[in-house]
């Protein structure tokens, strides 16, 4: 009996393994398309961040898929949450802590790595990808190989060609702090371009199953995008709850993560509203462009047999904790939409799930879903049953990295903060919803930081990778000083320019 199964076994695996690499006819795979936007944080209507924020189509998604109300990326920067999302691999492993550029990184610091459009042209699948879908210029990395069909729609250097004469635009020039709109035609924006070939892709009839792959730009900034969305945006902007001295209880690593650069133009020049209203505008372009790819995409034939994902590479700040931007673990910059709509689920499409989810685990999921096998060393778990079940209860946590030895965990209740110095942040969800109260100093919660620290944090740290780095931003094990010397800098700024300052 055990020689049959055995024997059973082999044959399974053969014919997996040979039906894989021959021919694949649509239907046999469902199609995947994945939808990746950048620095979107949960101000979308079905995350509620913001109550002014206009989501139409992506709520729609929400409502007909599942919604992971608690989900955080892997890394809070561009770089190191796709890279981690698209090899499938912890930074904690592969060493990719900061911002690299992949092209330039010694080949076999990568070898083992399997990215995640390759692996699906290799079982079969017609890949194309647009736009931003690793980090740029991260896209030019193995471009031939992963990709039948690639291409690149709009960067920061093109929005010089977009005609912007209202809105913000700060002195001295700073890319990441204008807001305004362009009266250019639609056609001129790069995210409206790369909806249109997403929609003429689905439009046309294919053979081969699909691996669709479109990553808007937007709401990265500069926040600039067409009239008709900023005008929706005219009245007064709400103030996002916002505790001025927040950062006081909060150890220094932690602090420096904060990135007050950006914050001391826009309050001098009293534009956070002016800002908050560009990134409403931006993020409402974006749903317009996801809403042309979905509509395309129900029109289609592949409607009943396409998976759809979207999720945003790390969340944002707008002036919580002080702070405008990513790259920190709190949970402006650590929450994510996250939607996946497979046609097939009866049991769970419709729901939210509010259990702790990492997007490391997007890679394993995507190959349960489609009957492919992940690579042996790929992290996270297939969140299957919580597609079937989102109420599941799930023990583990999100686990979040921000340089080598800062990591967070983020519990259905909680999030536990520990930075490679040993410093610690502590904050209880149920009762604080915007982390203004750090409870690391009180003794009663020792033994519960203790026991989670033991759990779940890394036993063991890769070194980090140091060819190809392009950008280090974060003070950590490899780099403790440089970080929280420029955040000292910065926090003496605000009383030489007559400003409050962050921690008084
Ligand atoms: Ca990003
Ligand atoms: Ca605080």
């Amino acid at each position: 009996m055990k020689f049959l199964n055995f024997g059973f076994c082999l044959f399974a695996c053969f014919a997996l393994l040979t039906g894989a690499h021959s021919h694949i006819m649509a239907g046999d795979h469902p199609n995947v398309l994945m939808i990746c936007v950048d620095d979107l944080n949960d101000w979308v209507g079905f995350l509620g961040g913001h109550p002014q924020a206009q989501t139409p189509n992506m709520d729609a998604l929400a409502a007909k898929g599942i919604n992971f109300t608690n989900a955080h990326c892997t890394a809070p920067g561009c770089s190191p949450s796709r890279n981690a999302l698209l090899f499938g691999v912890e930074p904690h492993k592969s060493g990719l802590y900061p911002f690299y550029n992949l092209n330039h990184i010694e080949p076999e610091e990568l070898n083992a790595y399997k990215p995640l459009p390759l692996l699906y042209r290799e079982h079969g699948y017609h890949t194309l990808g647009l736009s931003k879908v690793w980090h740029n210029p991260d896209n030019k990395y193995r471009q031939q190989e992963q990709w039948d069909e690639y291409k690149m729609y709009g960067t920061g250097k093109k929005d010089k060609s977009l005609i912007k004469e209202k809105g913000y635009h700060p002195e001295p020039f700073n890319k990441r702090t204008i807001a305004c709109p362009a009266s250019n035609p639609l056609s001129d924006f790069g995210d409206y371009k790369a909806a249109q070939h997403a929609v003429r892709f689905l439009e046309h009839e294919h053979t081969k199953p699909f691996f669709l792959s479109v990553g808007f730009i937007l709401p990265h900034a500069s926040f600039i995008m067409p009239e008709a969305n900023w005008d929706l945006f005219l009245d007064p902007i709400s103030y996002p709850p916002i505790k001025a001295d927040d950062l006081v209880d909060i150890p220094l690593v932690g602090q420096s993560n904060a990135q007050i650069y950006v914050e001391i133009p826009v309050r001098r020049d009293q534009a956070w509203e002016n800002i908050r209203r560009g990134y409403l505008a931006a993020v409402n372009f974006t749903d317009d462009n996801v809403g042309r790819v979905m509509d395309a995409l129900e029109r289609s034939s592949y409607a009943d047999n396409t998976i759809v994902v979207l999720w945003s590479d790390h969340g944002y700040h707008l002036g919580e904790k002080r702070s405008f931007s990513k790259f920190s673990l709190w949970e402006e910059a650590t929450r994510t939409p996250f939607i996946i709509f497979d046609p097939r689920n009866d049991q769970g499409n419709g729901k939210a799930c509010s259990e702790p989810i990492g997007l490391i685990n997007v890679y394993r999921t995507l190959c349960e879903l489609t009957g492919i096998s992940a690579p042996d060393y790929v992290d996270g778990i297939s969140i299957t049953p919580w597609l079937k079940n989102p109420e599941l209860p799930k023990e583990k946590p999100a686990l979040i990295t921000w340089g080598r030895g800062n990591y967070s965990l983020r519990l259905k209740d909680w999030r536990y903060n520990r930075y490679f110095d040993g410093s610690e942040e502590l904050y209880d969800h149920r009762k604080d919803p915007y982390e203004w109260t750090n409870l690391a100093n009180n003794p009663d919660y020792a033994p519960m930081m203790q026991n989670l620290a033991s759990k779940w944090l890394p036993r063991q740290e890769a070194p980090q990778v140091t060819s190809g780095r392009e950008l280090y931003n974060v003070a950590d094990a490899d780099q403790p000083t440089k970080n929280v010397q420029s955040y000292q800098r910065f926090v003496k700024q605000y009383k030489k320019q007559g400003l409050q300052p962050p921690l008084d």
